[in-house]
């Protein structure tokens, strides 16, 4: 028998099983999309939104929304001239019959000079746009307008962590007592890079006076790890009796800066915090959105890293996989997590929060202002609008993302 005979007739068995396959799986695909998984030999895509996402569709999946931006009243930002900044909001509480939302406040003699010229930072010129920072509170009663009340930390005394910056902060509620948790910086930002511990201090009120714990409680990681220069943006949130803090690190190489989450637990507020085994937990994000969501942790996924613009979710609390992809999610998403700190195994999700656009102002104005966000990821709404596949955008929109000076003379050149 001639030395290719077998393959004749493994090829000839190859075709044929792939006709039986192709003959057995060829009934079409049907019409209506099933809303169950369906019994049949599937794509890996289509496996995938069956056993990947909560539901095939978008607007039957609970973990995906659209967002929608209302301006807000109530906050004077000097007439934009890059004096006076806001941003990085923290989670919304409800207390005493009113919203309460923290945020980094810069009102300074000068804008910023820039990370990059940190080392012309003085100790009136800010270096970057939460340098000289302290942390202000304001309230309402509707989430549209705010009434600003006034500072809620400010810088401590030299050394104290702190001294440089009070920034990007985040609430707790735990046993009756309030705590904020903190960024402390202790050098102008940019000086090495974005560098600080993560500091709290704590009240018997959300209008204070605050107390602060002078002490760093979520360090940096040991050198050569990934989070050895920078704990940013933390996160608490309550969950099987303890506090679940999440928190950002930039790490690796300018100028891409990699930016991942991860988490550290404690039994007390003024710790010591546990940093968890696996982290980082989150690949992707900037700053850091969770709320607890049925059994598990929900998270908002934007800005930075391989899946930016995600809704992940982790049963667990621990390990997040996608479970929508989504636009135009909120900067430093801020919610209003009406179970943050009830450690429910059934969190019932968000559908609205805070948020902050940077970068406001023209060149040498550079400030920050806060913003309103509305979407649908609750158990309790079920609102059409949100759920829409995509947003139409105006044709300004993509023309203000135009080609750079630098890409029109390459493309003008002909140059690859
Ligand atoms: C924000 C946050 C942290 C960083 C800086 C201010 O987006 O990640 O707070 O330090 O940028």
């Amino acid at each position: 028998m001639k030395k290719n005979a077998p393959t004749l007739i493994t090829f000839a068995l190859a075709q044929f099983s792939s006709v039986c396959l192709l003959a057995e799986e060829q009934v079409p695909f049907p019409y209506h999309l099933p809303k169950e998984k369906p019994d049949r030999k599937l794509s890996e895509a289509m496996e995938r939104i069956y056993d990947n996402y909560p539901a095939p569709q978008p607007e039957d999946n609970e973990l995906f929304s659209q967002f929608k931006y209302t301006e807000l009243k109530g906050f004077d930002y000097h007439g934009g001239d890059g004096t006076v900044s806001r941003r990085d909001p923290s989670k919304i509480i409800f207390e005493n019959g009113k919203y309460y939302v923290w945020y980094t406040k810069r009102d300074t003699k000068e804008p910023p000079v820039g990370m990059q010229r940190a080392a012309e930072a003085t100790d009136e010129i800010p270096s970057a746009d939460w340098d000289l920072s302290e942390i202000w509170y304001a309230t309402s009663v509707d989430g549209f307008t705010w009434e600003e009340q006034g500072v809620a930390i400010k810088r401590p005394e030299k050394p104290l962590v702190g001294w440089r910056s009070v920034t990007t902060t985040d609430i707790l509620k735990w046993q009756g007592k309030y705590y904020l948790y903190y960024q402390g910086f202790m050098e102008a930002s940019g000086t090495r890079g974005d560098d600080c511990p993560v500091a709290v201090s704590y009240a018997d009120s959300p209008e204070g006076p605050w107390t602060p714990a002078n002490k760093v409680v979520i360090p940096n990681g040991p050198e050569g790890a990934w989070d050895q220069y920078s704990i940013h943006d933390p996160y608490p949130l309550v969950r099987d009796g303890k506090i679940w803090i999440y928190y950002k690190s930039d790490f690796g190489r300018d100028p891409h800066k990699v930016r991942m989450q991860g988490l550290a637990i404690a039994e007390d507020p003024l710790g010591p915090f546990t940093k968890h085994p696996l982290n980082p937990v989150i690949t992707s994000g900037h700053e850091t959105s969770l709320f607890p969501f049925k059994e598990g942790v929900a998270a908002l996924v934007y800005k930075d890293g391989p899946e930016h613009n995600t809704i992940q979710y982790a049963e667990d609390g621990v390990n997040f996989s996608i479970a929508s992809i989504t636009e135009l999610m909120p900067y430093a998403a801020a919610p209003y997590v009406a179970d943050a700190f009830s450690d429910t195994k059934d969190g019932r999700g968000i559908t609205w929060g805070l948020a902050h656009f940077i970068n406001q102002g023209g060149k040498g104005e550079y400030h920050s202002i806060l913003v309103r966000f509305d979407c649908d990821l609750s158990l309790d709404v079920n609102d059409p609008e949100m759920k829409e596949h995509r947003v139409n955008h105006r044709p300004d929109v993509y023309y203000r993302q135009g080609l750079s000076k630098k890409q029109r003379e390459r493309i003008k050149a002909g140059k690859p």
